[in-house]
């Protein structure tokens, strides 16, 4: 006996693992009413405030991404500051834990573009440590309406390229090896279906794309990300997270300043 939860040694085993009714769905709830409410307002430049942001992407054609301040998101920070997440995401990354970046990846009914399959850490200037991503689903998601897939132990493969995640093109300048379709190769990967309240977590390796969005269903979801504080600032080619800006550390240094708030 390991001792360690179902949960954990799922993750440990596949590279990610579904937590389900880890939120209450009222949270949700006033996280989808707040979006709906604020997305067209929300500004399309990037603020130069050394604080948390959260990033408004829609998927579709021409799609921009919008932006504010985490601060002023109140469900939004409600989410990331909730006990069940980050004791998730402490346990996952083995301490405390440092918040890297909130994502909204919104696909709207009928428009909501395929997102193809990559690896996080592809997009990060980081080394060392340990990085997870802990995704909420803000509708209730399955295959119809673009979905999640994962492939099953990606998370054990080296690292691939960075690459642009609307056509699958490698990124300018990386020259490590594209990911794989793993249905191409056929290899195992799984959909899951997600009500509200459920949250995966995945390792930065794990490989993941989602479909388009034909249904005439939304399908947001809040992506978060969380490090362990020895993760080293280490830039490459591809690189291209909305956060990159705010690093104020010097190379192969770790992580800090307000950007990028602690949870002990
Ligand atoms: O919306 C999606 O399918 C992509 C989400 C994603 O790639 C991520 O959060 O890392």
């Amino acid at each position: 006996m390991s001792g360690q939860p179902d949960w954990r040694l799922a993750f440990d085993r596949d590279g990610f693992v579904v937590r389900r009714g880890l939120l209450p769905t009222d949270l949700i709830s006033s996280a989808q009413s707040w979006l709906t409410e604020a997305y067209p307002k929300a500004s399309t430049v990037l603020p130069e405030e050394e604080a948390p942001l959260l990033v408004m992407w829609r998927h579709v054609k021409g799609g921009a991404k919008r932006y504010a301040l985490l601060d002023d998101c109140a469900p939004f920070l409600a989410i990331v500051q909730s006990p069940a997440v980050l004791e998730t995401a402490k346990a996952l990354c083995g301490g405390s834990v440092r918040l890297i970046e909130a994502v909204i990846f919104d696909k709207p009914p009928g428009l909501g573009e395929p997102l193809a399959w990559h690896q996080d850490l592809a997009f990060y200037p980081f080394s060392g440590g340990k990085l997870v991503s802990a995704l909420v689903p803000l509708d209730p998601m399955s295959e119809d309406n673009g979905g999640l897939s994962l492939e099953v132990g990606s998370h054990l493969k080296p690292l691939s390229s960075a690459v642009d995640l609307h056509t699958g093109q490698r990124s300018k300048g990386d020259d490590r090896e594209a990911p794989q379709d793993p249905a191409k190769l056929g290899a195992k990967f799984e959909t899951p279906a997600f009500a509200l309240g459920d949250v995966v977590f995945f390792d930065c390796l794990t490989l993941h794309g989602s479909g388009p969005n034909r249904s005439d269903q939304p399908r947001r979801i809040l992506s978060l990300r969380f490090a362990s504080l020895d993760m080293i600032y280490s830039p490459r080619p591809g690189n291209s997270a909305s956060f990159v800006h705010q690093i104020k550390s010097a190379i192969g240094e770790p992580l800090s300043g307000g950007a990028f708030p602690v949870f002990e």
